[in-house]
Order: structure tokens, then sequence, then C-alpha cells
């Protein structure tokens, strides 16, 4: 059970920058869309997704809450028979959907059967190399335990489309666990794991990095955004066409 609930900024601390500002309140905006068990199940979105991903107990659900400010968002998937789901969010204003995260359940759980070990595996497997609209993947590590073995599998499975433009984040949470020199090792290694992605301190008890997590969701999903809908205009183009192919239907007289 998660304990940390997500606090507001804590007075005297100074207000974010206008930007970090507007990246945070757009995460505020998370809420529930859709749940599913399997790849086929999830809906087809044309929008840009961010996946959070990470061993259970990494520190998932608490991020995700913190940086939407909501104190049970991601705690759906904490629930009993729906802890092997992936849970979508939708983030933008209400009639103007302009992002997806999505919540992938955590892995390495010792208690979980062997089979639903595999069978989760396969499903993030799938997730993550056929997702077309994947545009981010923001995988959250406890510095003080550092990538499992687990980890580096999704980091190999991910590589290639990294290499295509998949952007990336090596998420160290629990960063007020660390004194100042392990947090500067941690991020040193950190850089290195992230091949050509970015790494990040993350403290949701601290309130550290989630401005800047925020930032970079938002550039993320910025730069992915014209691409997108020039997808969509050309989907609404061939549609247009195909509908004045049709043949008028025949008439009466
Ligand atoms: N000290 C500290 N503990 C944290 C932080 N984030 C999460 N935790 C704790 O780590 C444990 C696992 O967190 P949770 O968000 O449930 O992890 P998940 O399994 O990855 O979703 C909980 O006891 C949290 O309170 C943090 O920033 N600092
Ligand atoms: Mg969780």
């Amino acid at each position: 059970m998660t304990s940390i609930r997500p606090t507001a900024r804590p007075a005297g601390v100074p207000a974010a920058d206008p930007a970090a500002k507007a990246a945070l309140g757009w995460m505020h905006t998370a809420r529930f869309l859709t749940t599913a068990a399997q790849l086929h199940h999830l809906p087809r979105l044309d929008l840009p997704e961010i996946a959070f991903v990470g061993r259970s107990n990494a520190g998932k659900s608490t991020c995700i809450n913190t940086l939407a400010q909501q104190k049970q968002l991601a705690f759906a998937s904490k629930k009993p028979g729906r802890t092997q789901h992936i849970n979508l969010f939708s983030l933008g204003r209400q009639n103007g959907t302009d992002a997806i995260l999505a919540d992938l359940p955590g892995y390495g759980y010792a208690a979980v059967p062997q089979q639903d070990k595999i069978r989760w595996q396969r499903v993030m497997g799938q997730y993550l190399v056929n997702r077309e609209n994947l545009t981010g993947v923001v995988l959250l590590c406890d510095p003080r335990l550092g990538l499992t073995e687990l980890d580096e599998l999704l980091l190999e499975l991910i590589r290639p489309r990294v290499e295509e433009g998949l952007k990336f984040l090596l998420l160290l949470t629990k960063a007020d666990k660390l004194t100042k020199v392990e947090a500067a090792k941690a991020m040193q290694i950190a850089r290195l794991n992230a091949g050509g992605g970015d790494a990040q301190l993350f403290s949701a008890l601290k309130r550290k990095g989630v401005d800047e997590t925020a930032l970079r969701l938002r550039g993320w999903v910025d730069e992915a955004a014209p691409a997108f809908a020039e997808a969509a205009a050309r989907r609404a183009d061939s549609v247009d066409t195909e509908a004045s192919d049709e043949q008028p239907p025949p008439t009466d007289h």
C-alpha cells in the first residue's frame, strides 16, 4: 500500500516557472480511461502515449500519483485482479485529450506465481514492441537496488525503438534516501544505463524532480504532436476520398 500521499507545494517553496507550472497543470488532468489484460484489448489511439514501467515497489504508483497530484489515480493497478492489467489514463482538457499515460504493472514481485510472471512478461514485451502510438517510456528504478535483470531485459527490448526515436527516461526514485554523493553516483551510472535516453532523480517525499519530469513528458508530447496530427489529417483525407469514390445509391425512377 502506498503510504506517501502527494502533497501540495509546501509554503515557502518558490512557485515553478511558467512552463513547469503549465506542465504540472497538464499532468493534474490525468483521469482513468480504460484497463486491459491483453494488448489486443487496448483501444487503438491516435495520441502520444507514455508508459510507466518498473519493478514492483520501485515507487511507480507514488510517482504517477505525485505527478498527477491525485491520491489514488494509480491505485487501481494495485487492486487484486487488476494487478496484471495495463491501465490507461487520459491527459489534457476534458474534451481535448492530447496524450495517454499507460501504467504497466510492476514486475519481479516474488509472490506472483511463475506462470503469471511469464504471461505478464509476454504482454509487457508485446506492448513495448508493438504499441504503435508509444512515444516514450519512463523506467522507474530504486537506485539503492539498481537495475534488475528484468529491467535490463526491458531495456534490451526497447533499444531498437529508442534508436528510432522512442523517448526514454530512467527515473531514480526515492532519491530522499540517498546522500548527495550517493545521488551523484547513481546519476552517473543511470546516464550510462539510459543509453540514448535521460536520467532523473525523483522523490515523491521531497518533491524532487517533479517539475523536471512533468516538463520532460510535456516536451515529448509536444514534439510528437505534429506527426500525430499529420497522420490524423491523412486518415481523414483518405476517408473523404473513399466517400467521394463511392457510387451514388441507385434511384427508383
Ligand atoms: N522514501 C520514499 N519512499 C517512497 C517514495 N516513493 C515511494 N515510496 C515508498 O515505496 C513503496 C512502494 O511504492 P509504490 O508507489 O507502491 O511502488 P510500486 O509498486 O512501484 O507502485 C511504498 O512504501 C512507498 O511509500 C519516495 O519518493 N521516497
Ligand atoms: Mg504500484
